[in-house]
């Protein structure tokens, strides 16, 4: 592993000091590998998700519907605020009833999720997705595993639709 490589090396460039510095940095440089495994661990979410087991992908997705703008054109997602359960398989439905082309975009909690595919008419995608653009009248289903908790924004980019109020709140919970 990179880590251990670049370790090694500053432990070697520090041999010649005086044992009581040597010390102090062999502690700094555990404390920094340590953050870095941590931060190797988080990164290694995703990894992990695409070895879900098949039983969870076998279960049956909780279905949400969120609307994009709606049929006398307000600019706001309905509902505006999602909560969704690490863990579980969801079948979140996305329509735009509206006149208006919209955006899905909420990149971070794209980034927190496991996406298995996104489906679109006869469409399948499979792979990461970190924005929906949906046409007047046009439906998506994304089917996703949520994996890391927080607090996630989303937003329908297209000028003047997040001023005017196109933004929602995302939250994945333990
Ligand atoms: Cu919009």
């Amino acid at each position: 592993m990179k880590i251990y490589k670049h370790f090694y090396k500053i432990v070697i460039k520090y041999l010649t000091f005086p044992s009581s510095a040597w010390l102090q940095i062999l502690r700094w440089n555990y404390v920094i590998l340590t953050l870095l495994l941590g931060i190797n661990f988080i990164a290694a979410t995703p990894v992990m998700a695409a070895n879900l087991s098949d039983d969870l992908l076998k279960q049956p997705a909780i279905q949400i519907t969120v609307s994009l703008g709606n049929a006398v054109n307000e600019l706001k997602f309905e509902p505006n605020h999602l909560e969704f359960l690490a863990g579980k398989r969801y079948q979140l439905r996305l329509t735009n009833p509206s006149q208006l082309k919209h955006y899905f975009t909420a990149k971070d909690f794209a980034d927190g999720i496991w996406t298995q595919k996104v489906q679109a008419g006869k469409v399948e995608i499979k792979g990461a997705i970190h924005e929906l653009e949906l046409k007047p009248g046009a439906e998506a289903e994304w089917v996703f595993v949520p994996l890391k908790s927080g607090t996630y924004g989303l937003r329908c980019p297209i000028p003047g639709h997040t001023e005017a109020g196109m933004t929602g709140e995302i939250a994945i919970k333990n």
